[in-house]
């Protein structure tokens, strides 16, 4: 008898078992995968729809996601690629070392680099492409604490003097240093993409590759096979902007992104995840996003050992471990790892009996394998449909050894001591004497030696040197007065707000022949808010699958289209991820050579204040493009009450260096504002962006006083001169923004005591105090030399009478210029928390309509001694202000 009768239901079960099995086992030897797949979910539906539930999982075992025989040989030379590595590690570590011997607490970071060396190595040696070749190569986002080992690497390549080197953290040195992270504001031919400050780069290179995608599809670029690759570390994904936009990156199919992500189980203070395990919480995030994610963490010298664990033993043990045991594990010896590890099971011990304890140690990880991060990245390249993310196994500070090799201190080592130096140079065999050692010197092999010819020849196949940022775009030469002519003219007694006088020009813009498609509207999820659904018609929303259903609004003229060649980002709710569109949009005169010109407009107290940080990239990216901050000025917006009503954005603004920021009132100023800013950008090739603030309160727009352009762009202008005749009292009004309307009325209310003012609008604070310092800091340095006047103080030297300012901002906003003006401004502004009512009654809450511009310059004029408190007192009763009411700054 072949098959006797079970005895009893594990017996039962194990033969159960073993009849599935080999029939699985028949089916995958025919050697059709998709036959297998379609079996097992026919057989798990059939479970389920029988009441079995079958428990979800996004995880795979703890081991490599490749096998083995999926993997083929790595090309090339192991044995140089290795050496190459070793030198690029050692002058990482020493530029770190020396730069703070010279100047101590100058920082640098050496251990992420030491773990993440061979994931950089095989991508420079085997994968990263240059510009040099067809299209346009790779784009990379390095991790921006790797930062030295690229250095490095450029040193070897040729590109970075030693000089540089030695001035690595210290950039104001004769000659120049090397900026601590990549920054192309400070390295400009060199570094392409910010990613220091963490979570920024991992989704600005999803919404990268989706614009080039975008490029492609709308013409602007023929396609290509550039891969978007961004390095991040394990702790890095604990912010939410690195995991927060994955799934629009597979919702997209977006099979050129490929994300590494340096599983070296620690940040900064300690483990990522000491009592659980990141890698496998990462992969079921990515896997449930739909993403292809491979593991690479175990090495080639733990094949063999897996090839025997034919009962699962070995995978079971490395998958019941913690990071926090696996990181003692790294700085324990052999021995200690014998015994914890593999002697929770006599099978196990046996497994690894013919390994010593230095053997066991050096059981390499698998980011630290050449061959499975080769096999992984090419995987990764060949990826279709998907976007893929590879998940390294590494050891923080790699190499370092009793310096700082897996141990929590490790990211603050910044010095080595002689004994550290000599472990160090003889375990990577670098060619420095026992004399030198001491010093850490560069070292930096013959141009003709083995190891300079392979980097040179492979990088020339791969097509140049990266990082490399070159801008290959001819500037733009559209005048655009065609576009803009009109608003000059004003609203011939129509109310509008800026918002709609925005979405005319942006109209327009789209439907100019010059440049029309190198628009790029970018919203949020408020296009309707800002009344641009007219866009969607006319240029369509992108989608790279078109419309695959039919709109609900199709019988409307004005419906929801979307279009393969849709030419409107429509994001979402994330302001971060539009942020991203918009840095990809506006640095793609360099990283496509494409002058597209973003205008994003948003909610604007959701900017600054929201993705501030993402902003500021953007400036550091040298970003080009437009911010406009729409529904804006605290009291403007109504109704939306303290979370929306935005009273700060252009304070901020003026701390990022190269943001001009505008805070325009009338058609003709955003006009001249915006097609200056077009010339600024595009013609003259300045690396600057522009924030403008668009309010939808709507009123009449004047005609565009004569001579007026040069003080709009400059900051302010002469609007309304004081009525004619020789009244005593004087004052000089400022305006801005729709505020600007209110100081126009209190010029009115004014001349009711006597006081004639003129009115100025103040189109930009901070290009006027930027203006301002400017000219004090030539003067300081230029003593002997013609003193130059700030352009406010040209402006207002014969002006007379009390200063005041209104605007719909802080008041430190106006405070700003107070130093240039020749009297003190008395100023007017919305601190405090906005409130959900109507703006007269929020203007009388701030204090900035026109009672109380004409209030405060009484005020002005009684303080100078030019008329009697009781004019005051009266004015507050005639003016119907409330003496009592809340401060509105605490309120
Ligand atoms: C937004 C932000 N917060 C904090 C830091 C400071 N910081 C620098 S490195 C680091 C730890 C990084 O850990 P991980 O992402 O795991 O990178 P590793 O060095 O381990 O590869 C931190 C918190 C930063 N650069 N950016
Ligand atoms: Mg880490």
């Amino acid at each position: 008898m072949r098959n006797p009768a079970p005895k009893d239901a594990a017996e039962l079960e194990a033969l159960e078992q073993r009849e599935w099995r080999e029939s699985l086992d028949y089916v995958i030897q025919q050697g059709d995968r998709g036959r297998v797949q379609r079996l097992l979910a026919t057989l798990r539906h059939h479970a389920r729809m029988s009441g079995v539930a079958l428990p979800f999982s996004a995880v795979t075992a703890y081991v490599n996601t490749l096998r083995p025989d999926e993997e083929i040989p790595l090309p090339g030379s192991q044995e140089i690629e290795r050496r190459i590595k070793s030198l690029i590690r050692w002058n990482a570590m020493a530029m770190v070392v020396r730069a703070n011997r010279v100047s101590d607490g100058i920082g640098g970071h050496i251990s992420t680099y030491a773990s993440a060396a061979t994931l950089y190595e095989v991508g420079f040696n085997h994968f990263f492409r240059g510009k040099g070749r067809e299209g346009d190569g790779d784009i990379i986002y390095f991790q921006g604490h790797a930062s030295p080992g690229i250095y490095a690497r450029a040193f070897l390549e040729g590109r970075l003097t030693q000089e540089k080197l030695e001035n690595f953290r210290r950039e104001t040195k004769p000659g120049g240093g090397l900026s601590s992270y990549p920054h192309p504001w400070l390295m400009p031919d060199f570094w392409e993409f910010p990613t220091v400050s963490m979570g920024l780069g991992p989704i600005m290179s999803i919404y990268q590759a989706r614009f080039n995608r975008y490029l492609e599809d709308r013409n602007l670029k023929k396609p290509s096979t550039t891969k978007v690759w961004a390095f991040l570390g394990d702790g890095e994904t604990d912010e939410p902007e690195t995991l927060g936009a994955i799934t629009l990156a597979s919702r997209e199919k977006l099979d050129n992104l490929i994300w590494v992500i340096n599983c070296n189980l620690q940040r900064l203070d300690g483990p990522v995840r000491g009592n659980g395990q990141i890698i496998q919480e990462l992969e079921a995030i990515f896997r449930g996003a739909g993403w292809n994610v491979i593991k690479v963490l175990w090495g080639s010298d733990w094949d063999p050992l897996l090839a025997k664990d034919h009962e699962g033993l070995l995978a079971k043990r490395m998958g019941e471990i913690v990071d926090g045991q696996y990181q003692k594990y790294a700085v324990e010896s052999g021995a200690y790892f014998r015994e914890h590890f593999f002697g929770a099971d006599p099978r196990l011990l046996e497994m690894v009996k013919h390994l010593s304890d230095d053997e066991l140690k050096r059981l390499r990880l698998g980011g630290h394998d050449p061959s499975k991060v080769y096999n992984a990245f090419k995987h990764a390249v060949e990826t279709k449909g998907q976007p893929t993310v590879v998940l390294a196994r590494t050891i923080k500070g790699y190499g370092m050894g009793e310096a700082g090799e897996g141990k929590n201190i490790t990211h603050q080592q910044k010095k080595m001591n002689e004994e550290d130096l000599r472990s160090f140079r003889t375990r990577f065999g670098i060619p420095i004497s026992d004399e030198q050692i001491a010093d850490a010197p560069f070292y930096r092999p013959s141009d003709d030696s083995p190891e300079l010819q392979y980097i040179r020849e492979r990088r020339k196949a791969l097509g140049g040197s990266v990082p490399t940022r070159v801008v290959r775009v001819e500037p733009l030469k559209a005048g655009l007065d065609g576009v803009f002519e009109e608003f000059s003219k004003g609203t011939e007694g129509r109310k509008a707000s800026t918002t709609m006088v925005f979405v005319r020009m942006l109209s327009k813009l789209l439907r100019d022949k010059e440049i029309g498609e190198l628009v790029v509207p970018i919203v949020p999820d408020e296009a309707r808010t800002f009344g641009m659904e007219a866009l969607f018609r006319a240029v369509g929303i992108y989608s790279h699958v078109g419309q695959r259903y039919e709109p609900v609004d199709m019988d409307t003229l004005l419906y929801y289209k979307e279009a393969k060649d849709g030419q409107i980002l429509e994001e979402g709710i994330t302001e971060a991820g539009s942020l991203s569109s918009f840095i990809a949009a506006g640095t793609a005169y360099a990283t496509h050579g494409v002058n597209t010109i973003p205008f994003f407009i948003y909610y604007s107290m959701f900017g600054f204040q929201r993705v501030g940080d993402l902003i500021w990239a953007a400036a550091d990216s040298r970003t080009k493009g437009f911010l406009l901050g729409g529904t804006a000025g605290r009291t403007t917006l109504a109704g939306e009450g303290l979370q929306h009503q935005d009273g700060n954005s252009l304070v901020y603004s003026l701390c990022y260096p190269n943001c001009l920021s505008y805070d325009p009132a009338y058609a003709y100023e955003l006009a001249a504002i915006i097609q200056d800013g077009i010339k600024r950008m595009y013609h003259d090739q300045e690396s600057i962006f522009y924030y403008l603030t668009v309010m939808n309160e709507q009123y009449e727009h004047p005609e565009m006083p004569k001579g007026s352009r040069e003080g709009i762009l400059k900051g302010m202008y002469k609007l309304k001169p004081a009525p004619a005749g020789n009244a005593k009292l004087r004052a000089q009004l400022f305006g801005s923004g729709a505020i600007l309307n209110e100081v126009v009325k209190a010029q009115d209310l004014l001349q009711k005591y006597g006081v004639a003012a003129d009115v100025w609008s103040v189109t930009s604070y901070t290009e006027l105090y930027r203006e301002g310092h400017a000219c004090e800091r030539w003067n300081m340095l230029h003593p002997t030399e013609a003193q130059r006047v700030p352009y406010v103080t040209q402006c207002l030297k014969d002006a007379p009478g009390v200063f005041v300012a209104a605007s719909d901002y802080c008041k430190v906003l106006p405070d700003s210029i107070d130093r240039w003006t020749p009297r003190k401004i008395r100023t007017l502004g919305t601190d405090g928390f906005g409130r959900s009512e109507d703006r007269a009654s929020l203007r009388n809450h701030f204090e900035v309509d026109a009672r109380f511009v004409a209030l405060a310059t009484l005020a002005e004029l009684q303080r100078e001694g030019q008329i009697d408190a009781k004019v005051v007192a009266q004015a507050i009763k005639d003016l119907g202000v409330n003496a009592d009411k809340a401060d509105p700054a605490k309120a």
